[in-house]
């Protein structure tokens, strides 16, 4: 039985979202290689940036140089980030019938800007709703992790963003935040304690995504080309088995 969300596209979007140091970046990885073994075709890609334009973006938002960035221009360069990665990558790859894995959605907004910086949550939802066109997740993966544990993790990298150079307060708002869009979306949400080792927490994902994705009809298509024989080069976000 296929989903009756608001999306006709025959894909399906799944988003990770949680605070700094609970290791997206390692479950994405090892989610979408699990994914594209079992046949699915995968569109792997993020937020902010994405696109040519929305790098740019990335750029100028995480610069530590631009301490100074005023709360509403902040926001709206995350949402002509999404903008664009809609246009030029989630609608075209959900079209195609892909499982479209994307680092961040506007859920980080809702949290980062709304409950973390003040900005008013309605108005937060309708700048939302108009880079997404109402377009939402059909899964969340919230990789849920005690703040002054993340921050620790993050410490040992060389030089912090702008975002993460923010107090542990900031930090604490964040996983509120995602907390409560949890607890109000039980539905959408795959909630994962993000203390565990990596290997429990990527098998743990691997089954509830699977079980997700055959929940809606879509089956793991079985397993794809022998990766050795030579294939057509695709545009580079668009990844298939
Ligand atoms: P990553 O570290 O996950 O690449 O995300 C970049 C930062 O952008 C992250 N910050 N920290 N710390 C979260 C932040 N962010 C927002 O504040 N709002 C948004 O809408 C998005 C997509 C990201």
């Amino acid at each position: 039985m296929r989903r009756t969300s608001t999306q006709e596209a025959p894909g399906y979007l799944l988003t990770f979202e949680g605070g700094e140091g609970g290791g997206k970046g390692t479950q994405i990885e090892g989610l979408v290689a699990h994914l594209q073994s079992l046949g699915y075709a995968v569109t792997q890609t993020r937020e902010p940036g994405g696109t040519r334009i929305g790098d740019a973006v990335r750029r100028i938002l995480l610069d530590p140089n631009h301490r100074g960035m005023d709360f509403r221009a902040e926001v709206l360069l995350y949402e002509a980030s999404r903008a664009q990665l809609l246009r030029e990558v989630i609608h075209p790859a959900l079209a195609q019938g892909h499982v479209v894995v994307c680092d961040r959605f506007s859920d980080s907004t809702t949290v980062y800007q709304g409950y973390a910086r003040g900005i008013d949550l309605e108005v937060i939802n309708q700048l939302n709703t108009i880079a997404t066109g109402g377009l939402r997740p059909d899964c969340t993966v919230l990789l849920d992790l005690d703040p002054v544990i993340g921050l620790q993790r993050i410490q040992k990298r060389a030089r912090l963003d702008r975002l993460e150079g923010e107090a542990l307060a900031f930090h604490e708002r964040v996983r509120h935040g995602y907390r409560t869009l949890a607890a109000e979306d039980t539905e959408r949400f795959l909630v994962i304690d993000a203390s565990q080792p990596p290997d429990h927490i990527q098998t743990a994902l691997r089954t509830a995504v699977v079980t997700r994705l055959c929940h809606v009809g879509l089956m793991p298509p079985g397993p794809g080309p022998d990766p050795r024989r030579p294939r057509r080069a695709r545009p580079e976000h668009i990844r298939r088995p």
